[in-house]
Formats: C-alpha cells, sequence, structure tokens
C-alpha cells in the first residue's frame, strides 16, 4: 500500500476531512499466480466507472496495451445509488457476464459483511464471481509487468525496469499533489485545509509544466504509467475539478504546456477513446451532493478544443517505443456519442 493513505475505515465523502480509503483486497493477479490469481485469459473481468480517474487508469493501460480480448470490461452507471456502483447501462440492470446488478455482490462473495466502501477498479473472478483486487495503485503496474504474455503484438512498455524509480519519484508527486491533491481541495471543509490543498495542486501542476515544456513525456521519451496517472486527473480538470472542487486558479486550457500535452495524450489512440466526459460530469455533480446539493450538471466547458492541434510531435519523443498504437477501439468498448467533445 502506497505510504500517501491513510484508512480512516469510512466512505471516501461526506466526512469531515478528506482521507483516501485503503484499497482492502490487495491481492495480485500474477505470471505466476503466487496470491493464488494466476494471470489467465477470460479469467477475469475489470468493473470500471468511466467517471473514476483511479479506475480510468485501467481502461488506459489495458487499451495501450491490448488486453481487451484477454480481460472484459464492465462498465457501471456513473451515478451510484445507495447501494453504490450498479450496472444499470446493461439490459436488465445487469451485468452480462458476472449476472450482477451491483457490484456489493462481487464483495460480497469475496468477504462477507465487508464494511468498507465498494469502489472501483475492481478485477473479479467471472466463474466464482468475487472480487479479487481494488488495489488501484498496483492494478496497472500488473497490467504492465505481469500480463505481458497476454500483451498484443507491438505492447508499449509502460514501466521500463530501467526507469522505474524515476517513474515511481514523479507518480509519487503527481499523486499526493495532483491526483489526490483535488480531492482533498474538493472535500475540504476548513478554508485553511482547502488553501493549502489546493495551493499545492497548482504549485505541483506549475513544476510539472516547466518539466514538460522541453519533453513530450513525464519520463524518458515514450509514454509511461506516468503519463496516464497523470492524464487522468487532466483530462476531468476543467470539467469538474476547476469548478466542483474549486480548484480554480487557472483552468487547463489557460496554461499552454500542460493543455498541449493533455490534447497530444487525449489524441493517442487509447486514450481519448476511453474518456466519456459524460459520465465524469455527471458522477462528481450528482453523486457529491455535500459539495452540490442541487445536483444540477453545468453545460460547460466547451470541450471542443480536445481535437485541435498540440504540435508536441516537434518535441520529439517515440510515443510507443519500438511498439505501435493500439488498433481502433472494438465496438463493446465504445464510449457514447454524447461523452464525447
Ligand atoms: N479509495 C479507493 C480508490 C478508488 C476510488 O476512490 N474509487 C472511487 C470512484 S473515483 C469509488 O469507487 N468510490 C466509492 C466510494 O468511496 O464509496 C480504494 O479504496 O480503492
Amino acid at each position: 500500500m502506497s505510504h500517501d493513505e491513510e484508512d480512516d475505515g469510512n466512505s471516501a465523502y461526506g466526512r469531515k476531512a478528506f482521507k483516501r480509503s485503503r484499497a482492502h483486497f490487495a491481492d495480485r493477479i500474477t505470471a505466476d499466480g503466487r496470491n493464488g490469481w494466476p494471470v489467465e485469459a477470460g479469467r477475469y473481468r475489470l468493473v470500471v466507472s468511466r467517471a473514476c480517474p483511479w479506475a480510468s487508469r485501467a481502461l488506459v493501460s489495458r487499451r495501450l496495451l491490448g488486453l481487451e480480448d484477454a480481460l472484459s470490461l464492465a462498465v457501471a452507471d456513473p451515478v451510484q445509488d445507495d447501494r453504490s456502483w450498479r450496472f444499470t447501462l446493461d439490459p436488465g440492470g445487469r451485468d452480462p457476464v458476472l449476472g450482477i446488478r451491483y457490484l456489493s455482490e462481487a464483495y460480497d462473495r469475496r468477504e462477507t459483511d465487508y464494511p468498507g466502501g465498494v469502489s472501483v477498479p475492481a478485477i473479479v473472478e467471472v466463474a466464482g464471481g468475487q472480487l479479487v483486487t481494488n488495489d488501484y495503485q498496483q492494478i496497472t503496474l500488473d497490467f504492465a509487468t505481469e500480463w505481458t504474455a497476454l500483451h498484443r503484438a507491438g505492447a508499449p512498455d509502460l514501466y521500463p525496469e530501467k526507469r522505474r524509480d524515476e517513474i515511481d519519484a514523479v507518480m509519487a508527486e503527481v499523486f499526493d499533489d495532483v491526483n489526490n491533491g483535488v480531492y482533498r481541495a474538493g472535500f475540504a471543509t476548513g478554508q485553511q485545509e482547502y488553501e493549502v490543498a489546493c495551493a499545492g495542486v497548482f504549485r505541483r501542476l506549475e513544476l510539472l509544466a516547466r518539466r514538460l515544456a522541453g519533453q513530450r513525456y513525464l519520463v524518458g521519451d515514450t509514454i509511461t504509467e506516468a503519463d496516464i496517472r497523470l492524464f487522468t486527473t487532466l483530462v476531468r480538470f476543467d470539467a469538474v475539478y476547476h469548478g466542483h472542487f474549486k480548484c480554480n486558479r487557472w483552468k487547463l486550457t489557460e496554461n499552454r504546456v500542460l493543455w498541449a500535452y493533455a490534447r497530444d495524450l487525449y489524441q493517442t489512440p487509447g486514450f481519448g477513446d476511453t474518456v466519456d466526459f459524460d459520465h465524469i460530469k455527471r458522477h462528481y455533480y450528482q453523486v457529491h451532493t455535500g459539495i452540490n446539493p442541487t445536483g444540477i450538471v453545468p453545460l460547460g466547458p466547451d470541450l471542443s478544443g480536445w481535437s485541435a492541434p498540440h504540435h508536441r510531435e516537434d518535441l520529439g519523443g517515440r510515443p510507443f517505443g519500438d511498439g505501435t498504437p493500439p488498433g481502433p477501439v472494438r465496438a463493446d468498448g465504445e464510449t457514447a456519442e454524447r461523452g464525447r467533445p
């Protein structure tokens, strides 16, 4: 478990000071099956919400690595009810593979009366129907390093061994100040707590912009796990974090470097094609009634700029290293039209 998480046993939302809960189920799915869960095509199902930044890491990484055939996908309704994530987007309100209506049913099959929150991303074993892991910090690292036998031909190395120290260091800063920093700002219930978190978000973003002014990606000259983790926050920034979480010193579109960097990734196959702005906006604005009691979902921002030229190719870089971009999204993985810019 990462050092920067705390567990007070409560749900992430609606408590006094925001604390991100620990992923309780931290079994790993590995090549050698040392936790009892060997990597195996068709054995597991990835459950996500396209609204969730932590789950979206897994969506991007699954696409980049070409794991779609090996690991099927369940997409939850972006708006949870009092039993949490539900499969109301599917016919009859049931996930067609797991046969369940709520993700909590898979948690219950793993541990009866589990007192913690039901969170995505989650990986569920199809045959047994039980949750295997909801450890969002580890899931994508394992996709990159343990699921290699099932990667597509031309899959990139998202966690290259010789760069891991640097990737880990960047990801730790991005986690504290950006990925989780926006939540600390958004869920703060005291002025000072908010100001510290919000200032931390922008201080870090400014440092990252400086780093990215002269290099196309965060570490080395290829896309890595670090870029995936920064992207999933940046793509939500103007749509939800700027307004709903009050991270409003500037908008992403006002930061020349980060806006171009985010657009570059968005336009790279495997990134933008996983994003559903409709799910993102409805989840945050409708679920967090503590900070948006009316549940009104704003009409903006204008998303048309996401497809504008970014000119980041001028910095060089080899997005997929010695590999190739993933192919087109399959019909069953497409985002709905209303969620696209
Ligand atoms: N704290 C989660 C990390 C992932 C996460 O926070 N996911 C959110 C969606 S963005 C979630 O499922 N929240 C449900 C809840 O906290 O009740 C965990 O314990 O693994």
